[in-house]
């Protein structure tokens, strides 16, 4: 740390001052409201000044207690104790001026005292202000002194009243009814989690919270080594958010000039973005310019190593929001004068904050992912993922908008609807084929089944352009009986059916078919295979008749046990094997794949969109076979009932 520290402190250090009839006249001028939110601030007030005393190394732990009455806590640290010694200009102890004055307190700004919230020594005097009780013990110089307030003035004078081991400052505060009103009450929880996050914020530091609101009495030590790095996987689970695997990454800089700067961050798996920011401990919810330089410099610093790594995807550019989706970071910054926007400081202003945050973070992250190639892999996979999944959403909404499709109204003229318009029970297939579609409409339930015959293949969503697949009749027919709409316009509640069926014929043209509609969902349609909407209907390619009894069989193997389970003895089964959809009758299809008692079918569902989307790309634009390889490789494994794709 650059900044130089007076080693003592005298009675001349303090600047004043006004004063405290202003902050009982209008305290929200101070503490930016008389609602819960101002009553805490009173308490994260005197909170951050013993935490100042850790930062500054000469205190180690941090105790608060909330008292029976709920409105009664206590704060204490064994750091200095605030000066006692009498001010010659003042003819009254240090600790008076601090407590009863506005804007007194040491030269802070002068740099010797490095402090966590900007406020400080204004704190301790409006907090007294606030209170219709203060009580404030000092343990200095193996003394105990010991003083009361009620609103701001002294009670009583300062007393030593006994002897002490050790130094510290204990500050017990009521804040003022006539003030807040009789309602308020302090919140153990809020104040525990203000407490724990400290604790992450200033590793090392012992942070003790003893709520006497319960009874027992509940007590919580909170320490933390590992700092902000430990914090992340907290904040990731509470948010409830895969983590991209081994994105993670802690980087610790020290910078001169009074500037230094811990971040803590990965990405995961949601397309949100959350930065958690922290000004000399103090959290800042509004972000500021601190945010803004660690934005710039951590999309630099990414560009920059996939440029040099000629990672660059084809044919999609990446934009800073692609490899902004999905960060979580943890940004603590301490700032010798920070200003800070609004009176509860929520937003950092310092605009030289930008550049040095900036340039700490770029060369800091670049060299972290040049050390941890494995893991920057992974991070540059997600990036490229948002980039591919952002442009195949606007090209599809623009195409979409551009014709003016109306979901509703403009159903595809093939479409052999249901009558019901329940999305719960109603279903769509969509079948391979005329002749196909012609059986299935034979065999449905014409009340809760609705079938969509495709023409021919359909497009390739993966290697055609954006435009041309939006344009496509066959898939803008599937977006029409859907009804929901598409890319980022898509809206799910407009859904028309609960669960969508792909029907293709058990050959290689019908596996074809699957999987250029499942890249086409994959692409386009991606929250109805995340709300589990799509399947694939496992039509039998066998059809088994042993003495008066049916079997189905899905493929040669399945056949091959079947006539070894089932047909006893010099029984002579009939075996016959369907060409195609079209050679079904319609009572067999529907027994077998329509109706939902007796069919087969496999969820489509995304296990690991990384890989998903690495086997999509490598696979569909070259070789469409092995990628349905792939698929029907899975869909054995899951046994018939969930299929990753
Ligand atoms: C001003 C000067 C010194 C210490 C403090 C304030 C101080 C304030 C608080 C508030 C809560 N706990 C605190 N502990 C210390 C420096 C005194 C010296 O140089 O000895």
């Amino acid at each position: 740390m650059a900044t130089a520290r007076k080693a003592t402190y005298t009675a001349s250090d303090i600047q004043v001052l006004e004063g405290l009839e202003p902050v009982r006249k209008r305290p929200a001028m101070y503490i930016g409201g008389t609602d819960q939110s101002g009553y805490h601030h009173l308490l994260w007030e005197i909170v951050d000044n013993s935490v100042d005393e850790v930062i500054n190394s000469y205190a180690t732990q941090v105790d608060v207690t909330l008292h029976k009455d709920g409105k009664t806590v206590t704060v204490a640290d064994d750091g200095r104790g605030i000066p006692v010694d009498v001010m010659a200009k003042y003819k009254k102890p240090a600790l008076e001026v601090i407590l009863t004055t506005l804007h007194s307190g040491g030269k802070f700004e002068q740099g010797n005292y490095l402090h966590s919230g900007g406020l400080h020594g204004v704190g301790s005097s409006v907090v007294n202000a606030l209170s219709s009780k203060l009580l404030v013990e000092v343990r200095r110089d193996g003394k105990r002194h010991q003083q009361t307030y009620a609103r701001g003035n002294p009670t009583s004078a300062l007393k030593v009243v006994g002897p002490v081991r050790g130094r510290g400052t204990t500050l017990t505060f009521t804040p003022d009814a006539e003030i807040f009103g009789e309602k308020l009450r302090f919140d153990a929880e809020l104040i525990r989690e203000r407490l724990e996050t400290k604790s992450y914020l200033h590793r090392g530091m012992v942070v003790r919270f003893r709520d006497e609101t319960v009874s027992p009495a509940a007590e919580a030590t909170f320490l933390h080594e590992g700092g902000i790095a430990e914090y992340l996987p907290k904040l990731i689970a509470e948010r409830g958010k895969a983590l991209v695997p081994s994105s993670g990454g802690q980087f610790c800089l020290a910078r001169e000039n009074g500037v230094r700067l811990e971040l803590a961050m990965c990405w995961t798996e949601s397309t949100d973005e959350h930065v958690l920011s922290f000004v000399n401990g103090i959290p800042t919810p509004n972000g500021g310019t601190h945010e803004a330089g660690l934005r710039s410099g951590m999309v630099k610093a990414v560009r920059n190593y996939i440029d040099t790594h000629s990672l660059t995807p084809k044919g999609v550019s990446l934009t800073a929001e692609d490899i902004r989706e999905g960060m979580v970071a943890l940004l603590s910054t301490y700032v010798l004068e920070p200003q800070f926007q609004g009176q509860t400081k929520g937003r950092l202003n310092n605009p030289e904050m930008v550049a040095t945050v900036d340039s700490a973070v770029r060369p800091a992250l670049e060299k972290w992912l040049n050390d941890n190639q494995s893991v920057a892999e992974a991070i540059v996979g997600r990036i490229v993922l948002a980039a591919r999944a952002r442009e195949a959403s606007r090209a599809a909404s623009l195409a979409v908008s551009r014709k003016g499709v109306s979901h509703h109204l403009n159903l595809p003229g093939k479409l052999a609807d249901c009558s019901s318009t329940d999305p719960r029970e109603s279903e769509l297939f969509i079948v391979e084929g005329d002749s196909a579609g012609g059986t299935a409409k034979q065999g449905r339930d014409r009340r809760t089944q609705a079938i969509l015959p495709l023409r021919g293949k359909v497009l390739n969503a993966e290697q055609a352009s954006l435009d041309k697949v939006s344009s496509n009749k066959e898939l803008q027919d599937i977006v029409s009986a859907l009804g929901c709409g598409i890319g980022p316009t898509l809206d799910m509640a407009k859904l028309r059916y609960g669960r969508v069926f792909l029907l293709m014929d058990a050959d290689s043209d019908g596996h074809h078919i699957a999987t250029l509609l499942l890249t086409f969902f994959y692409r386009h349609l991606r929250p109805l295979i995340v709300a589990g909407v799509v399947h694939l209907s496992q039509p039998p390619l066998y059809r088994i008749d042993v003495g008066k009894e049916t079997y189905w069989a899905l493929d040669e193997a399945d056949r091959d046990r079947i006539l070894k389970e089932k047909v006893k003895g010099n029984a002579k089964p009939s075996i016959m094997r369907f060409k195609g959809l079209g050679e079904m009758e319609a009572s067999e299809l529907k027994a077998t794949t329509l109706d939902p008692k007796h069919r087969g079918s496999i969820r489509v569902s995304i296990a690991n969109e990384l890989e998903t989307d690495r086997v999509i790309n490598d696979l569909l634009g070259r070789d469409v076979s092995a990628r349905f390889k792939f698929i029907m490789e899975r869909a054995g494994e899951v046994a018939g009932e969930e299929l990753d794709v």
